[in-house]
């Protein structure tokens, strides 16, 4: 207390003669102003997340482990300093000759806080730059451990996740529900060392060898003369690229498909799309390929939602994963392998495994379960962590090796290289969220920001001076040693293997795979994007490569164009069995971490809102209620989205509990065209009925309490529709919507005319 007395003393001396509103605040010193509005005096835990900022409340009072190194520096300590740790007793004011100036050019403080705010940015990721990530483990059921000595996979063995999922071709700040592929990253902390698995979720990929990388970035990104379209595909370039490179033909497919609007990134699969080899404790080798298995389904938005979403609420992938994680609603996965023999051809079923182009339909080679992903806590601090993690798909451990595959190859060069002028040098695995839970005794030293203090002085070997250290590991004592595969002499060459050339017929069996309403959607987008390419050559090449795959998708989407429907060439489409598991449509799924819109009115049954959230939580969804105001319809039933902020994109399902009229309901309401008041009754709320409305079109479960009729009537919800519940009974108005949420849709109400 001495010297701090006198320190606090000199800076309050100093702080006499400024008005006292911009004084700064001594530690201890009162506060005048009510707590949660004032500047604390003193340390104190950050306030609770603002309203906006709030997740649904929690269904189960999950244990967090947050992952945060032990070493995470907060701000709420005790006295603001400099980055060479002396204290400031002002942060507010450029030091002066005189308040008015000039500013003296020793003031350092100010240097060093510009100086810092100049350099905060970091160059973004070149692909995948839009991304939300959160931390959780993967438990090994052992049923891998016949296949591959991963020490991980085997039973019961937990592993520290990190994982990052992303769209490819947005910036840093592009809307999350663009139509693009996306990536799901996993990297697994093992007792090994660092495994990635850097996959996305679509199995397949654009190119077949990874010197086209560049090629199919540059034609998909924004044009370089105007920068535009960000996070788009439907321009000149992206359709001028695949069109006249159909390998793409596939990927375009799938992007094309409702896979490319995923309604959540917990509702994805992912894909490690190369063949892996796995290598077992004997030797043995298999190839495989992984696969993710969302225990929520796979689900998409459709068009129209992905669209107002982008403009309603950019962040919604986003704000969706940490809302259902801070809900204790965990995401899982299962990770599963299809599995190969390792024969010299590398083949299976006729199909080439060196080809990321094609898959191996699940009911050729079915996909085991070899453990669980559960992701059970948001990163603390983003720039930290999901800005900064490093994936590389050549990080890999003992009983896990790649293959001959010629895109694979590409990346294990690439992903290395960026991380230089992304990280700013070669020391990136000492970042916190980059740093692996094994022993880490490399040789490698110096660099930029190098953050260990090396002892030794003998980073070499071998060596005498420190001891012979370290030593190598055998087999027995879990070094990594690359699967001796035999390579078969050959002459050097830039050609690709002769099945390589076959482009046309794994799209051909993906379309064939989908239901009619899935193959409308692919119509849809077809027509969407190709409408917003200006050259006519370009369409009308995408018209000559989609009648290769299927005449009826590319007669509809021509007739959509407003082009003539070009002819394949004769034999030109290949007989293809279809692959059911490859459709979205027929499955039922638990409808746990779904988001349910409660519609209240200022008439509401405040009893009967509680009950109806209650019942949805016991369900496992997630309510949101809705009301015309902010303001709490009760002590513990607070509001979530207001009329004004509402729109039905962010719900799955909606349910009705009052019918909200103008007038009593309409604050904040400028639409003057609504306000009509029809024969003397008050007109219902225009925003209430959009809500129900657009819920309706996109097929969404809609369930309403008995004086949900008047909105249903004037927002054109047919009552006796399928998926659409009326009664008087709370409990059965939220079992009628989980019971359809386990479809995800009502299906039957899209019309789809495709087959
Ligand atoms: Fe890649 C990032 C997935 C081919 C070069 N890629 C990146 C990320 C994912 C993928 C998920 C984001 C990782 C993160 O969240 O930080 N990439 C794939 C998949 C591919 C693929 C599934 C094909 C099967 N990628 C690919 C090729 C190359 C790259 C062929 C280059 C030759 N990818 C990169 C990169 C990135 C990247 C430029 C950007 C930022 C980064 O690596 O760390 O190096």
């Amino acid at each position: 207390p001495g010297p701090m007395k006198k320190i606090v003393d000199r800076v309050v001396e100093a702080a006499e003669g400024i008005p006292s509103g911009q004084r700064p605040r001594m530690p201890g010193a009162p506060s005048t102003e009510p707590p949660q509005v004032a500047e604390p005096t003193e340390p104190r835990a950050p306030l609770p997340p603002k309203p906006d900022q709030l997740a649904p409340a929690p269904l189960s009072a999950a244990g967090r482990d947050t992952g945060a190194p032990a070493d995470a520096a907060s701000q709420n300590g005790g006295y603001l300093t400099t980055a060479q740790g002396v204290r400031l007793p002002d942060s507010d004011h450029s030091l002066k000759a005189g308040p008015r100036g000039p500013v003296l050019l020793q003031d350092h403080h100010l240097r060093e806080k510009i100086m810092h705010f100049d350099h905060e940015r970091i160059p973004e990721r070149v692909v995948h730059a839009r991304g939300a990530a959160a931390h959780g483990v993967f438990r090994g059921y052992g049923t891998a451990t016949g296949v591959s000595k991963a020490a991980f996979l085997q039973e019961g063995v937990e592993t520290p996740v990190f994982v990052r999922f992303s769209t490819v071709l947005g910036s840093r700040g592009s809307a999350d529900t663009v139509r693009d592929t996306r990536g799901f990253a996993t990297k697994f902390y093992t007792g090994e060392g660092v495994f990635d698995l850097v996959g996305n979720n679509i199995p397949v990929f654009f190119i077949q060898d990874a010197i086209k990388f560049p090629d199919v970035v540059h034609a998909a990104k924004p044009h370089p003369d105007r920068e535009i379209p960000q996070a788009q595909s439907a321009h000149d370039t992206f359709w001028d690229f695949v069109s006249l490179h159909t390998e793409a033909t596939h990927h375009t497919l799938w992007n094309m498909s409702d896979r490319g609007i995923p309604r959540s990134y917990r509702m994805m699969e992912g894909f490690g799309v190369h063949t892996f080899r796995l290598v077992n404790a004997e030797g043995a080798s298999t190839l495989v390929k992984f696969h993710w298995k969302p225990k929520a389904g796979v689900h998409s938005l459709v068009w129209e939602e992905a669209q107002l979403i982008a403009g309603m609420d950019p962040d919604f992938h986003r704000r969706d994963l940490a809302d259902a994680i801070e809900a204790g609603s965990f995401p899982e996965w299962e990770l599963g392998i299809q599995t190969f023999p390792d024969t010299p051809e590398q083949t299976f079923a006729g199909i080439d495994l060196l080809d990321p182009t094609k898959i191996v339909p699940e009911e050729l080679a079915p996909v085991q379960p070899i453990g669980v992903l559960t992701l059970n806590a948001n990163p603390t601090n983003f720039f930290a962590e999901t800005e900064q993690v490093a994936f590389h798909p050549g990080h890999l451990v003992p009983g896990i090796d790649v293959t001959d595959d010629a895109l694979l190859a590409g990346r294990l060069f690439s992903y290395l290289d960026t991380q230089i002028t992304r990280l700013g040098g070669p020391n990136f695995a000492q970042i916190p969220i980059n740093r692996p839970h094994a022993p880490v005794n490399d040789m490698l030293r110096d660099g930029f920001h190098q953050d260990a203090v090396h002892s030794g002085v003998a980073p070499y070997k071998p060596n005498s001076l420190d001891g012979g250290c370290p030593f190598f590991a055998g087999p027995g004592e879990h070094a990594f040693i690359e699967h001796p595969v035999p390579i078969a002499a050959a002459a050097k060459v830039r050609e690709a293997p002769a099945t390589f050339a076959d482009h046309f017929s794994q799209p051909r069996l993906f379309w064939l795979s989908l239901s009619p309403v899935e193959r409308e959607h692919v119509i849809a987008a077809y027509t969407f994007e190709l409408s917003k390419v200006y050259e006519q050559a370009i369409k009308e090449r995408v018209l000559t490569v989609l009648a290769r795959v299927d005449e009826v998708l590319c007669r509809e989407v021509a007739q959509g164009l407003g082009l003539p429907a070009p002819q394949a060439p004769a034999g030109a489409q290949v007989e293809v069995a279809p692959s059911p598991a490859l459709s979205q449509v027929g499955q039922r799924w638990p409808a746990t971490g779904r988001v349910l819109g409660i519609l209240t009115a200022t008439t509401s049954d405040v009893g009967v809102v509680r009950q109806l959230r209650e019942a949805a939580r016991d369900a496992g969804l997630m309510p949101l209620i809705i009301a015309p105001t902010g303001a709490p319809l009760a002590d513990d039933l607070a509001v979530q989205r207001t009329y004004a902020a509402a729109r039905s994109v962010e719900f799955d399902a909606l349910l009705v509990a009052g019918a909200p009229t103008r007038g009593a309901d309409d604050h904040g309401a400028r639409d003057a065209k609504s306000g009509a008041v029809a024969g003397g009754q008050p007109a219902l709320d225009s925003r209430a009925v959009l809500l129900a409305n657009e819920a309706y079109r996109h097929a969404k479960p809609l369930a309403g309490l008995a004086d949900a009729r008047a909105l249903w009537a004037a927002a054109g919800v047919d009552p006796q529709a399928p998926g659409v519940f009326t009664g008087t009974d709370a409990a059965r108005a939220v079992s009628a919507l989980v019971e359809q949420l386990g479809t995800h849709r009502v299906w039957e109400r899209f019309p789809a005319t495709a087959h």
